[in-house]
């Protein structure tokens, strides 16, 4: 298996119990009318059934005992029945029930997607080999706009893209569909993801002329009936690029003209164009602020061009500066709070999961809960920039659970990150959450094999941001591998703990941004005197002969009081400050006795030395699962789980050594000394990296 089927491999039931009672319960497929989305869940249904029963079920006109009923709930009476639906449009049930005498399962939404949808979640119980007699489902997102982020160029590399090259063959387009862009779109639709930026955030204006916007139009045409629908990054100097223009000032007359005519070039071709990402005055990018003016001018002058047409602008707050003289963690909430309410309707503001970027670990966003006003949308990053890219395995529900499950406190306990994102702390219609993806033309889509996992997860949490990780593994292990019990529970347990492994000898007890200077590979402590102090790594560890962390408390820069008071007081009391995020809000002197007794040194070192014998004891359950797993699977994470111990000692050497060489003190008995000096490792040097 290559992996090409992702979590959709509908290999047969193993269980013969399990599989003889499908048999018998599943007959055929009705359903009532047809449109291009019908037939797409009714082919699915086919070929997920023939694969998992071993039989061929097939569509029939009539109503059967045992058939799958797909109905629209305007089709309900037709058929006698009322059963309610979710008011959602995409809504749907799943349910056993009864039609002209007939026992049957009925999927039902009021929207042709949402029957799509069900029938996706009948197959995932299936796989799941759950039983079928007393299905009482009704499941609605929770999140209206749940969007990938593709950080794919026109050259089709992709920036933090480790999976190959982009999808997007721009070369064929429009003329050529691959199979691939169809491929994308039914294993986007099977978790619910209904839209996708095509390109990089870092935007090229070229996408927006009219011979790239016939090659979106291809791509479009190919997702729509799948439910998703395309957004473009727009790069803010395009009036300038494109239009000739002599400024891009969002104020400028013939800039909005610009912006409006283009807008409508764009919906006369894809009329159901979600909108636009925009990434302003942030990491070099123009934006409003070349012209003296501000986010929500920018943001505003593109909403209302798009607002005729029902489309949005996801507005990103990635925005710091090396020229401020504050903590790069403060920026984003000092630009943005102040605009809070001065955003038009159908402008999200997108806001990473953390102040500074894509961690291994960090604490929520300030800015979530700042602006009640505004509809916040959190931006999770799938490809795996900063967790060992595609040679580790980490798999990031744990961190994306985490994240959406956040208490920001905003208005009381239960504020969470993922109640903001939906839109329901503050009443919001208007909702979305973005991830950016992981996804390349690797034959297998990921890279890493079980960076589909993460791929999986994002769509599942964007459904439903109250799923836990846990729950999600539940779903993904036995679709992916048609195992046993104890075999998918030993998966489970490596994947549950993949990415603490990573903190654990990546950056540890709150330490960040500490790793490979631009291309974020490897470790990379010692990074010091660049042209910008907020890209090296001295600046984040502060490390020195009296200790380590970044003091973000009164007596530092006081990030700690962008929270609320609650989360505020928790972070910056020693006593209470989870020690995951120690040194991410705490300066502290080397002997500082940590809650295990073991002074901070030994408590770093620990950790580090702890993440790599976590990474021997994945590599020994995956020996164990040999032949119990698919063969070309087993062998691809075994070799790529050997690449990532060497990249934990790598790591767990080249930090311990660094930062001795500030705390003096010897490593604790009993764990071996590294294999090199510092100096040996600060000479290693990576001349190609993917994705950089
Ligand atoms: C950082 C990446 C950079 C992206 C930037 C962004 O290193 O490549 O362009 O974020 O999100 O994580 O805009």
């Amino acid at each position: 298996d290559n992996g090409y089927r992702l979590w959709l491999k509908y290999d047969a039931i193993n269980q013969t119990k399990i599989l003889e009672n499908y048999r018998e319960e599943i007959s055929s497929i009705y359903s009532f009318k047809s449109s291009e989305t019908i037939s797409i869940a009714i082919n699915e249904l086919e070929n997920g059934l023939e694969g998992l029963l071993q039989k061929k079920v097939q569509s029939d006109p009539t109503i059967k005992p045992g058939s799958i009923v797909l109905l629209k709930e305007e089709d309900q009476p037709t058929h006698k029945i009322t059963v309610d639906v979710p008011d959602h449009e995409h809504g749907y049930i799943i349910k056993n029930t009864i039609i002209d005498q007939k026992p049957v399962i009925l999927i039902s939404s009021k929207s042709d997607i949402g029957i799509l949808y069900g029938v996706f979640n009948f197959l995932r119980i299936l796989q799941q080999e759950l039983p079928i007699e007393n299905l009482s489902i009704t499941e609605e997102p929770k999140i209206e706009n749940r969007i990938l982020n593709h950080w794919d160029n026109l050259d089709r590399t992709v920036e933090r893209g480790y999976a190959g090259f982009s999808l997007w063959n721009w070369q064929t387009l429009p003329g050529h569909i691959e199979q691939r862009y169809i491929d994308y779109a039914r294993a986007n639709a099977s978790i619910g993801i209904n839209g996708t930026v095509l390109t990089n955030v870092n935007a090229n204006s070229t996408i927006l002329t009219p011979e790239w916007i016939k090659k979106v139009k291809a791509l479009a045409d190919t997702f729509r009936p799948y439910g998703i629908k395309v957004y473009l990054p727009a790069r803010f100097s395009s009036p300038i690029e494109l239009g000739k223009l002599p400024t891009a000032d969002p104020l400028d007359p013939q800039v909005i003209e610009w912006w409006e005519k283009k807008v409508a070039e764009i919906y006369k071709v894809i009329p159901d164009f979600g909108g636009f990402i925009v990434k302003a005055n942030s990491e070099g990018q123009p934006g409003p602020q070349d012209y003296g003016r501000n986010h929500a001018d920018g943001a505003n002058m593109l909403a209302k061009a798009v607002a005729p047409f029902n489309g949005i602008i996801m507005w990103r707050a990635f925005v710091y500066s090396n020229e401020v003289p504050d903590d790069r963690a403060k920026q984003a909430y000092n630009e943005f709070k102040p605009l809070d309410g001065k955003f038009d309707k159908n402008v999200l503001v997108q806001v990473k999961n953390g102040a500074i970027d894509f961690q291994p670990r960090e604490p929520f966003h300030p800015l979530f809960g700042a602006m009640p006003n505004t509809p916040l949308m959190v931006e999770l990053q799938i490809t795996q920039e900063y967790l060992g890219m595609s040679t580790n395995l980490a798999y990031l529900a744990t961190l994306f659970e985490e994240n959406l499950k956040a208490d920001t406190y905003a208005k009381g306990k239960g504020s969470t990150v993922g109640k903001i994102t939906a839109g329901k702390l503050d009443n919001h219609s208007l909702s979305a959450i973005a991830g950016v993806a992981n996804i390349g033309n690797d034959i297998n889509w990921t890279g890493h094999p079980f960076a589909q996992s993460n791929w999986y997860a994002f769509g599942r949490l964007a459904w439903d941001y109250e799923l836990s990780s846990e729950e999600i593994a539940d779903e993904w292990i036995p679709m992916t591998f048609n195992t046993d019990k104890a075999s998918e529970d030993s998966i489970k347990n490596m994947m549950m703990g993949s990415r603490e492994t990573i903190v654990n000898y990546m950056t540890p007890l709150g330490l960040h941004h500490i790793m490979g200077w631009s291309h974020h590979y490897g470790p990379g402590p010692w990074i010091k005197d660049k042209p910008r102090a907020d890209w090296t790594s001295v600046y984040y560890h502060q490390a020195d002969n009296k200790g380590i962390g970044f003091d973000r408390t009164a007596t530092g820069s006081n990030a700690v009081a962008q929270y609320f008071p609650e989360v505020a007081r928790q972070f910056a009391n020693l006593d209470t400050c989870p020690e995951e995020y120690l040194l991410w809000f705490h300066h502290l002197p080397w002997d500082y006795k940590l809650k295990s007794g073991d002074i901070l040194w030994d408590g770093i070192v620990k950790h580090y030395y702890l993440g790599a014998e976590q990474v021997k004891g994945m590599q020994n359950t995956w020996n164990a699962l040999e032949g119990k797993v698919d063969a070309e699977w087993h062998r691809s994470v075994k070799q790529l789980l050997a690449i990532q111990y060497e990249e934990a000692v790598w790591w767990r050497n080249s930090c311990v050594l660094y930062f001795q060489s500030f705390s003096n003190r010897p490593i604790p008995a009993g764990l071996p000394k590294p294999d090199h000096d510092l100096e040996y490792y600060e000479s290693l040097e990576f001349k190609y990296v993917p994705g950089n």
